[in-house]
């Protein structure tokens, strides 16, 4: 995540932008209906040129145990980052961006819903990799059972500086006004403020980086007492609720770090895989 006064400061000032119109709103879905199983679902990879081996197991997963999927949802921060969909031609991007578009052709159907990270990841993303984009926070409906799919920092409701921040950066005239920036002065903003980011986790107590109990029993009363799955805090973890006589579960991903790690769902239960344990 960035942090805030950084990232604020090198926004263009509304002034310099009003001859752009904001984006176009990306079409992206917020229910999803009985996807094709078994389901995997990661999060947190932080793909890029800087961490070959974490991409190799994506490219491995990717044309592994994902072809043996019927659908795989990517909860975010696929990339480190992504400073536009401008920023889709360049060679790692590239790269990514074709082993998703082989693996949708023989394989799996494949969801990304954008994090804090990749937040700029849209339609010009989903047509270069042939991925289906998701609101964060999208509803998977079985029969029998839902899930609630979210990035997870929207529950970080401790950090209130955080929280503001991401107001103002999912604003889509603030957005016009960074995407009209030259892509070199964006992604030299990016990896910048990220260093800053980095350095200012640190300061920050435990607790306001995780999400919020609060946060997390509203939404789960809110929404029927779904099974919720998130990514975001690489907290990895399975909890358990008893929420108004309701018994709720709450995944929490694991971030990548040199190795695929996934959760599969097959209808009724949920495992933790790694390609840890394929060789
Ligand atoms: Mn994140």
């Amino acid at each position: 995540m960035f942090p805030k006064k950084m990232f604020l400061s090198n926004a263009p000032k509304s002034s310099e932008f009003t001859q752009n119109e904001p984006p176009a709103p990306t079409r992206v879905a917020e229910v999803v209906v009985a996807p094709k199983l078994p389901a995997l679902f990661v999060a947190d990879l932080h793909l890029s040129d800087k961490r070959p081996q974490t991409t190799v197991a994506f490219f491995d997963f990717l044309s592994g145990p994902a072809q043996q999927a019927g659908s795989v949802f990517i909860l975010g921060d696929l990339f480190e980052y992504w400073a536009g969909d401008d920023d889709a031609g360049s060679v790692f991007n590239r790269s990514v961006c074709n082993a998703l578009s082989a693996a949708v052709a023989t394989g799996p159907v494949v969801y990304f819903m954008t994090g804090n990270r990749d937040l700029l990841a849209g339609q010009g993303f989903a047509h270069a990799s042939g991925v289906h984009l998701l609101a964060d926070m999208v509803s998977v409906r079985f029969e029998a059972r839902t899930l609630l799919l979210a990035h997870g920092d929207a529950l970080c409701t401790s950090n209130r500086e955080y929280q503001a921040f991401r107001q103002q950066v999912r604003n889509r005239e603030w957005q016009a006004g960074f995407l009209a920036q030259p892509l070199e002065v964006r992604r030299a903003s990016i990896e910048k403020l990220r260093d800053q980011s980095e350095a200012a986790k640190y300061e920050q107590h435990a607790e306001i980086m995780d999400v919020s109990t609060e946060a997390v029993t509203s939404l789960l009363r809110s929404h029927g007492y779904p099974t919720l799955i998130h990514g975001h805090t690489h907290r990895p973890a399975r909890h358990t609720y008893l929420i108004d006589g309701h018994r709720c579960e709450r995944h929490v991903l694991p971030g990548w770090d040199d190795h695929a790690v996934w959760l599969a769902f097959d209808g009724t239960e949920f495992s933790v895989c790694s390609d840890k344990h394929l060789f």
